[in-house]
């Protein structure tokens, strides 16, 4: 306590003198530090459906894990997928990994402005978008583009969009990687963090209230739950029991600054769903098989009419924040190798290669060529894209067509404006 302020003459104890809390950096050496509260494989049972709130309370504190240590799948939380539902899924998570590596290198030879990367997060997108169903709609961040990936956009289409180029569906208007499409069940990303949550319980609320069957599934980082949209989300998703699972990805870094700034007093970032008496669990997110089954059991509590389900994901960013981030400066280089959740493809690989179920075969060779072949696929939409041009080169949308598709009819000083820079550029 600080120093007191005391008059020798008054009768009255000394008063402290108020301290403000300035958050530090509160992580330990130990890599279990890191991530706090880690559990076994298979230790969290799985609850109902519909289990009380007060019974679940345990579970914003642990970590629902499936994949042990050899690659075995243990415990309840188990999900029901196939061989092939597997390996589908270890490829999409291998594609949004290639196609971070091509957009990071176009970015180096300066073919785009700007790049963000999932690297090390894939398997939080890639299990949720196949746990989910066409109709039901994202609110992504800019690290969701597995959800794209997942769901079979394509490829030419996103690179479209990164290099601005005529044939980017956004025409311009948007930051590269910030991408769009309602028919993918893709919500405009937007810059200003946080805005998605609220929009994403509104959609669900809207859904419900127009008796249809589609969910919201909501995306925030840790740091940007901070944000006091996040707060004003669970307000209403609480009060309403909206159909939307709220995720908040706990990659431990909000650009430079570490998560304890935005988790402050709290011990995690899901025990702020209990407080609103959501359910709300601690995930494994680099477990692909974990990630699909706890996106499995939130989407059918919401599909039940039982309301939210807030999921913290527990991952890493591997890489830096964006192609403006230069992370050497704030965190040590063996952070990735020190983690104790490891790598989200490696896990997976290795628990394909480990099945004795007699359900398929896979081993080392089969990922080689499964990785020639999605490198090609990558390289091929990056040339593809690449013959429409690109920003850098003049071949991007026309200027005047930035007033377009914003009203039914177009204002008169608008359309003046349109044709004043139609005039300006020669046409
Ligand atoms: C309202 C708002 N504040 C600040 C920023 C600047 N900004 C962009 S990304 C970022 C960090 C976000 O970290 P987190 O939410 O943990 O997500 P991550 O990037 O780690 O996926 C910040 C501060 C912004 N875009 N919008």
């Amino acid at each position: 306590m600080s120093e007191a302020v005391h008059d020798p003459g008054d009768a009255e104890p000394p008063t402290p003198v108020l301290e403000l809390r300035i958050p530090e950096p509160a992580r330990g050496d130990k890599p279990a530090d890191r991530v706090r509260y880690i559990s076994a494989a298979g230790e969290m049972a799985k609850p109902a459906l519909d289990e009380k709130v007060e019974r679940v309370a345990l579970m914003r504190k642990q970590l629902v894990r499936v994949l042990d240590d050899h690659g075995r799948a243990v415990g309840d939380w188990v999900p029901d997928l196939t061989f092939q539902d597997k390996v589908e899924g270890l490829r999409n998570m291998m594609l949004t990994r290639s196609f971070d590596a091509r957009l990071l290198r176009a970015h180096r030879q300066g073919k785009t402005s700007f790049y963000m990367q999932c690297l090390g997060e894939e398997a939080i997108a890639c299990a949720q978008q196949h746990a989910l169903r066409s109709g039901d709609m994202h609110f992504p961040t800019y690290r969701q583009q597995g959800l794209l990936i997942s769901a079979g956009y394509p490829l030419v289409t996103m690179i479209d969009q990164v290099l601005s180029n005529e044939a980017d569906p956004l025409r311009g208007r948007q930051l590269p990687i910030m991408y769009s499409s309602k028919e993918y069940g893709f919500f405009s990303i937007s810059g200003n963090l946080a805005t998605q949550y609220i929009q994403a319980v509104g959609w669900a609320m809207a859904s419900a209230l127009r008796g249809g069957s589609e969910i919201a599934s909501a995306w925030i980082g840790e740091g940007a739950s901070a944000e006091s949209d996040f707060h004003a989300a669970l307000v209403f998703a609480s009060t309403y029991q909206a159909p939307v699972i709220l995720n908040i990805v706990n990659n431990h870094w909000a650009i430079s600054t570490p998560e304890d700034f935005a988790r402050g007093a709290s011990a995690t970032f899901a025990d702020r769903g209990y407080g609103f008496s959501i359910p709300s669990i601690r995930v494994d997110g680099n477990d692909y098989l974990a990630a699909y089954a706890a996106s499995q059991w939130a989407a059918e509590r919401a599909r039940s009419n039982l309301g939210p389900t807030l999921i913290e994901w527990v991952t890493l960013r591997r890489g830096a924040h964006s192609t403006s981030d230069d992370p050497s400066v704030y965190r040590p280089a063996d952070e990735a190798e020190r983690f104790p959740l490891g790598d989200p493809v490696e896990r997976l690989h290795q628990h394909l290669a480990a099945l004795d179920d007699g359900t398929g075969t896979w081993d080392d060779r089969c990922r080689q060529s499964m990785q020639a072949e999605i490198d090609a696929e990558v390289e091929a939409a990056f040339a593809e894209a690449s013959s429409h041009g690109s920003v850098k080169d003049g071949h991007t949308g026309r200027a005047e067509t930035m007033f377009d598709d914003v009203f039914v009819e177009m204002p008169r000083h608008l359309r003046e404006q349109r044709d004043q820079v139609a005039k300006l550029e020669g046409r």
